[in-house]
């Protein structure tokens, strides 16, 4: 098996990233700082890392987990909801069609991929800002052609499901019940955001085993440790400061070899 993650670096209009406090100020040699620690840790795991180059037309490029997403055997390109965003989609798509056909969410339908978590054959779909209807619909076809089922759960007050919910590994996730219903995974062991620690309920799973998590996170991070997780924390405050979470900043696929 050989496990690939793709980033894409940060350009120099980063500080210009979409942001829901639009005075907050990006520190550009602090994110990419922060960015090589990312990349860093996902090499220590083992992967494959790959770095598409950086689009300065494109602030929000290195989110790349938002314009593709992995389904099974295929990536469907994603149609992002912020149209700024739409153009960050091509040169992701080509370095990606390389590994694994592709299919594409169409408008009228929009979709990002922090939306989407994809748990065992559980496809869950995020109706937030960025996501909509048709995304979603066409998200379903695209599951069911795979022999997933989808679950479409409503998202508030963050960007992204994904920035709500995050799958811890086994049976488990990390969740800020504010901004989903909870009840809709009720199939799974729950560890809640620590109530006042102002960042997103995300984490990324690595293929060890072990969780990223934001060092920004202490008390959420401890609840995680204490049920036996290894835990690699990191400082992803610029990122943050985008509205961005763990997840956000790559994308991993898993090949088997032939
Ligand atoms: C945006 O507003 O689209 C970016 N500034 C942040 C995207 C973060 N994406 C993610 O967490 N999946």
């Amino acid at each position: 098996m050989t496990d690939l993650a793709f980033l894409r670096a940060v350009p120099d209009s980063f500080p210009r990233a979409l942001k829901s406090e639009p005075s907050a100020t990006i520190d550009l040699l602090g994110a990419r700082a922060q960015h090589d620690v990312y990349r860093r840790s996902l090499v220590d795991a083992g992967y494959d890392v790959a770095v598409i180059e950086a689009d300065d037309a494109h602030p929000d490029c290195p989110f790349i987990e938002d314009v593709a997403v992995v389904l099974g055997s295929s990536i469907v390109v994603a149609h992002p909801g912020a149209p700024s965003r739409r153009g960050e989609v091509t040169p992701v798509a080509e370095a990606l069609g390389a590994f694994m056909p592709l299919k594409r969410i169409e408008p009228p339908g929009t979709l990002d991929g922090g939306d989407v978590l994809v748990i065992d054959d559980t496809v869950y779909v995020g109706r937030s800002v960025r996501t909509n209807d048709s995304g979603i619909a066409q998200l379903e076809e695209f599951a069911a052609e795979e022999g997933s089922r989808t679950i479409s759960v409503d998202v508030s007050g963050v960007l992204h499901l994904k920035s709500a919910v995050g799958h811890l590994g086994e049976a488990m996730v990390l969740i800020a019940p504010d901004s989903v219903d909870r009840s809709i995974f009720s199939g799974y062991h729950q560890i809640e955001k620590a109530p006042g620690e102002e960042h997103l309920a995300s984490v990324l799973r690595l293929k060890n085993g072990s969780l990223v998590v934001t060092a920004s996170a202490p008390r959420t991070n401890q609840r995680m440790a204490d049920v036996g997780f290894g835990l690699v924390p990191i400082d992803v405050s610029e990122f943050q400061t985008a509205d961005g979470g763990l997840t956000c900043l790559s994308l991993l696929i898993s090949m088997v070899d032939a």
